[in-house]
């Protein structure tokens, strides 16, 4: 009787365990959200100038888009920041310390 008791005991927590497991897993497992915010903000100072959007589209063997500035640059400064960038950028704005 105890012995059975005991084994079910055990039989129990392993399941419980590996649930567990996998929790953990689930919560852990990397994020995979696209950001080309990110990648195209090579010197990471939270904003994309005109060298590193010319540089990224080199890379992927096209011409910078006539409109992208216009379209991107929305508050005409020259640079494209995470607010006006309207590709896949993540959730959240990069962290640059910013005066504020
Ligand atoms: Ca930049
Ligand atoms: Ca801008």
């Amino acid at each position: 009787m105890s012995t059975f008791q005991r084994g079910k005991f055990i039989f129990l927590s392993k399941d419980y365990y590996d649930v567990a497991i996998d929790l953990i897993v689930w919560y852990y497992r990397p994020p995979p959200p696209p950001n080309f915010f990110d990648q195209i903000d090579l010197n990471k100072d939270g904003v994309l100038d005109k060298d590193e959007i010319e540089r990224y589209f080199q890379d992927l063997g096209h011409e910078v888009p006539e409109q992208l500035w216009e379209m991107e640059d929305k508050n005409k400064d020259g640079v494209i920041s995470w607010e006006e960038f309207s590709g896949p950028k993540g959730d959240s704005p990069p962290s640059v310390k910013e005066d504020l």
